[in-house]
């Protein structure tokens, strides 16, 4: 038996010793250490010895075990470190070749807008809030002061979901939300998608983006609205840009107004991109936020008052970068959209 074990022994040094891969060591493995394994099959078999040959053949035996899986256990270290090394040698990384022609992706027009948006009202003290698309009726159009009869309300101009939900119209529906929730004072913007049935053409889509803002505190005034928008159309299109004030009229505001400022193709000459007025298309609507629409949300008008503004952010991105079409930023043709 100890003969039998000796050459055991010997043969599995030199199998290891020979094994050039991890998964020919595993078979070697299993040749003596399985289940069924030389080594296993001679250790279990131990017990048919004689009494007095098992305590010495059996030492021997697990010294014999214990020395082989010595061996076998570097040599996997062994082989790993080689794989490793190899991989390393093959797989190295020259970081001083030239990358080529790499194309970068980038922020999509629209995005980089509404983004330099916030970044602006951040800075003048608005805080940012989120709101959803799918609106009920009473936010999108009761709270906000729109009488049963307004146009606006009409199947043909709006997309209901049911009765009492639709497809927010404007985002001036979080004005609502941000008053019920945080009451007064109040410094807000909020921005996102809204939905009209307006027809398709050069500056309307029937899917387009605003950005809302909202303040509320003592002694608000036209005047901060004004100053607020001044601020906003300067720091946005630069200090040259000229400003017209509008008188319009909204049922959540009083006074309102719709801005506009100097066309971005002519800077104020005059040409078909403008029908030769000198003045863009319109940007934004605004207003003294209505005493119906604070007391709709239980913020009290004999103290506090607010001003209110909604922009279409299309249209500002078509004016900062002089996109004549507003249809160009939804189709995602990369010729167009690589220009920026
Ligand atoms: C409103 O939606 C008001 N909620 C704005 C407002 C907010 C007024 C707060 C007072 C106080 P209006 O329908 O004018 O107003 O739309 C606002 C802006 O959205 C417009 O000035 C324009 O820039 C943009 N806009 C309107 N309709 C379209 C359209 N179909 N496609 C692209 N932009 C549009």
């Amino acid at each position: 038996m100890k003969e039998l074990l000796q050459t055991l022994r010997a043969d599995a040094l030199k199998a290891i010793e020979g094994a050039a891969s991890e998964e020919e060591l595993e078979k070697i493995r299993l040749q003596y250490f399985g289940k069924k394994g030389e080594l296993t099959q001679i250790l279990k078999g131990l017990g048919k010895l004689p009494k007095d040959e098992r305590p010495v053949i059996g030492a021997y035996a697990n010294e014999v075990r214990e020395f082989v899986q010595g061996i076998w256990d570097e040599k996997v270290e062994t082989l790993k470190k080689a794989a490793y090394e190899t991989r390393m040698e093959e797989e190295y990384l020259d970081v001083t070749l030239d990358a080529g022609d790499l194309r970068i992706g980038h922020r999509h027009p629209l995005l980089a807008t509404k983004e330099e948006l916030e970044d602006l009202f951040v800075e003048m003290g608005f805080t940012v809030v989120d709101g959803p698309e799918i609106e009920s009726v009473a936010n999108n159009f009761d709270a906000l002061n729109s009488p049963k009869n307004h146009p606006s309300r009409d199947k043909s101009d709006t997309f209901y979901i049911d009765d009492d939900t639709l497809l927010r119209t404007h985002t001036s529906p979080m004005q609502i939300r941000a008053m019920k929730k945080y009451g007064a004072p109040l410094r807000i913007v909020s921005s996102g998608r809204v939905f009209r049935f307006d027809d398709v053409d050069d500056t309307h889509s029937p899917m387009f983006h605003q950005f809302e803002g909202l303040v509320v505190d003592k002694g608000v005034s036209l005047a901060n609205l004004i100053d607020t928008l001044n601020v906003f159309v300067h720091e946005m299109f630069g200090d040259d840009m000229q400003i017209r004030y509008r008188p319009h009229n909204f049922p959540f505001t009083e006074p309102s107004t719709e801005v506009d400022v100097t066309c971005h193709a002519c800077h104020g000459e005059g040409c078909p991109a403008c029908n030769f007025t000198g003045w863009s298309m319109e940007l934004l609507g605004a207003g003294v936020v209505h005493p119906n629409v604070l007391k709709n949300c239980g913020i009290d008008p004999d103290v506090y008052s607010g001003f209110a503004f909604g922009m279409g952010v299309d249209r500002i991105a078509m004016v900062k970068y002089g996109i004549t079409d507003i249809r160009l930023m939804f189709e995602n043709d990369a010729r167009f959209l690589t220009q920026f």
